[in-house]
């Protein structure tokens, strides 16, 4: 297998208009930036894919011009037109060795995962990381929580990096941070802030553990 390609640690951050009180992605990801979100997916499920392609192409430039790295969720073919540095499949997307195929080894592969089988199935891909999650419950996602147990367990079992995700706020960020996780994604909590950079800075004071 190939040397996976280094996610960062820290904020991961996803975009999408259902969850952002009326802000666009690009909006968004400009403020995400600004904040040193280092790394960003887009994730859109309600736009027709030529609107969301319009998106991407803009938060594809402004990710290059900022060296973040910028991660397309669903669709393999539209990161490869836009030379993304990745994309993030699910289990029931193309099976990860065909987009490993198709997009060749120096472009990033995540996984969603949302049990300890599916984590320990995942270390026999030749992918980058893992979503693990949801661990709360969430509306951003239909499917059930599955706890802060599976999260221990892709701590001490699984050797991937991970991405945390699903339901976690500012008030329970605690929780995923005790764990040990340090790559942690928050979708509404973030994109659908008042104040995204507030929100942002309040985030990493508590990971970097001033408060
Ligand atoms: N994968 C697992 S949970 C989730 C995804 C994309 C959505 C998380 O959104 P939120 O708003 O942080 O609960
Ligand atoms: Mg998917």
């Amino acid at each position: 297998m190939r040397n996976r390609i280094n996610i960062p640690t820290g904020l991961y951050g996803i975009t999408g208009e259902t969850f952002s009180n009326g802000k666009s992605n690009l909006q968004c990801v400009e403020n995400m930036i600004k904040s040193g979100i280092k790394i960003i997916q887009y994730r859109e499920k309600d736009k027709p894919i030529r609107d969301k392609i319009t998106d991407i192409k803009k938060i594809r430039a402004l990710c290059k011009k900022e060296k973040v790295l910028f991660i397309v969720n669903d669709h393999v073919d539209v990161a490869m037109l836009v030379d993304a540095d990745g994309v993030h499949i699910g289990q029931e997307d193309m099976h990860p060795s065909d987009v490993r195929k198709l997009i060749g080894p120096d472009r990033i592969i995540g996984l969603s995962t949302h049990s300890q089988k599916e984590g320990l199935a995942s270390l026999k891909e030749d992918i980058d990381y893992i979503g693990v999650g949801p661990i709360f419950p969430t509306t951003t996602k239909n499917r059930n929580a599955v706890g802060l147990e599976y999260l221990d367990f892709a701590v001490k079992n699984l050797d991937i990096p991970f991405v945390a995700i699903g339901g976690i706020k500012e008030h329970n960020i605690k929780d995923i941070l005790k764990s040990g996780a340090d790559r942690i994604c928050l979708v509404s909590e973030i994109i659908g802030a008042e104040n995204i950079n507030k929100k942002i800075q309040q985030l990493n004071q508590i990971i970097e553990n001033k408060n």
